[in-house]
């Protein structure tokens, strides 16, 4: 196309001109990463980062079991040296590194001015041993032009209470969010005990009002400690509503008339099945298919809340988007954990505006290691300009006007203006 971009107006005339214009703002666009497993340096070693770490994310785990005749009981009695140093053999030198977490690594060494033809494991780890975990920060947020993260907060964890204690997290680019899957999916099992423990006067099958007073005083704590900008939990894909079991209790009694109290919207991750296999720890969950018309009663029988969601199974995608239509209460946000492959990104991108616009919030990284943060973005972005490329074009094809201003508003709406403006509203 060798139309012209008429400087005098700012009108984008051509695809290529669009095609520039959209990666440009695209890779300057700062993002707001609205769920992460990321902790801000006072929380210690919960903070996980450099490329042991990288190496032996739970994602890779999974993959390694298939390329290697190691059995679970020695990989699980190897340190995390070991574990990375089999890793890399089995998975980065043995094999081509091509599958979506194995390229992670190697897109992240590379961003960080690392030599990824070389192979030397060594080397790599050197660079991380000469700097410090603040410095590394900025280097993160720089490189993947991040300016904050909301971490997953768990009012249940010993590890984390004593920092919340302290009423100073540091880095305020990392924002809590209050996960409450202890309480929700464990009630019975640990929740119960554990509040008894610190004096709420709750019951073991929660369903006295005394009992949902004491776990709505528990959640007003932790909001007035944490500051949370959303209350979270990941369900099973049988995961049913309404209940008329603890779950059920807790959201109507509970949570939601707290999360409207506070204005603080209830994030639901919904389709994983724990522990599909327990050798695999961690690693060991998997995903099935929900049953979305849980999903709608809750959004029609409760229009006063606020509800961010993203589904573990592909095939509930396109139904999420339509029940997306029909309520302004949900925001769909992400490409969760098995969603967060390039095909399936762009898939679900692509089906998301097509049926809503630009009323989405399109990613998260879910990163777990702050390294992660460099390569999830990179490839998130780019699949994401790509797909704007393809909308916008056909309007530009038809004749429609298109400004670089109005791209960097609806890009800049995706990157975080949704998610604050859903927020904020009432
Ligand atoms: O993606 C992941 O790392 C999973 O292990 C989960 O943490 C999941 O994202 C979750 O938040 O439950
Ligand atoms: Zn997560």
């Amino acid at each position: 196309m060798t139309l012209q971009n008429n400087n005098s107006d700012g009108i984008i005339r051509s695809d290529e001109k669009l095609k520039i214009a959209i990666e440009n703002i695209v890779e300057n666009q700062e993002i707001i990463d609205i769920h992460t497993h990321l902790f801000s340096p006072p929380f210690g070693d919960l903070l996980l980062w450099g490329i042991d770490e990288l190496l032996t994310y739970h994602y890779l785990i999974a993959e390694v079991f298939r390329k290697s005749d190691v059995t679970y009981d020695e990989f699980w009695a190897m340190d995390k040296t070991q574990q990375a140093d089999l890793i890399w053999q089995k998975l980065f030198i043995e094999n081509s590194p091509i599958s979506e977490a194995c390229r992670g690594v190697v897109t992240t060494l590379d961003k960080l001015g690392l030599d990824v033809s070389s192979r030397n494991l060594q080397d790599y780890r050197d660079y991380f041993s000469s700097t410090s975990v603040e410095a590394f920060i900025d280097t993160v947020f720089k490189q993947s032009n991040v300016n904050k993260v909301v971490m997953t907060n768990d009012p249940f964890d010993p590890e984390e209470g004593p920092v919340w204690e302290t009423g100073d997290t540091g880095d305020t680019r990392f924002e809590a969010a209050l996960r409450m899957d202890v309480l929700i999916n464990n009630y019975e099992e640990t929740a119960y005990e554990h509040l008894r423990g610190l004096g709420y006067d709750v019951d073991p099958t929660l369903s006295t009002e005394k009992g949902y007073k004491e776990v709505r005083r528990f959640l007003e704590s932790w909001i007035q400690r944490m500051n949370p900008r959303y209350m979270a939990v990941s369900l099973p894909p049988d995961f049913q509503y309404p209940d008329d079991g603890v779950l059920g209790r807790l959201f109507d009694n509970c949570i939601l008339p707290i999360s409207r109290e506070y204005n603080v919207p209830f994030a639901l991750m919904i389709g994983v099945k724990r522990a599909v296999n327990p050798n695999l720890r961690m690693a060991g969950d998997g995903t099935g298919k929900a049953d979305l018309d849980s999903l709608e009663t809750l959004l029609r029988e409760n229009q006063d809340n606020k509800f961010l969601v993203t589904l573990l199974s592909r095939e509930n995608q396109h139904e999420l988007c339509v029940i997306g239509r029909k309520f302004k209460n949900l925001m769909i946000f992400g490409c969760w954990w098995f969603m967060n492959n390039p095909s399936v990104i762009e898939e679900i991108t692509r089906e998301r505006m097509e049926l809503l616009g630009l009323s989405i919030i399109p990613q998260h990284s879910d990163a777990r290691i702050l390294d992660q943060l460099i390569y999830k973005w990179s490839h998130s972005r780019q699949i994401i300009s790509d797909v704007l490329y393809e909308k916008y074009k056909t309007l530009l094809n038809v004749g429609w006007s298109l400004t670089p201003s109005e791209i960097e508003r609806d890009v800049n709406n995706l990157f975080g203006g949704n998610f604050e403006h859903f927020l904020s509203k009432n």
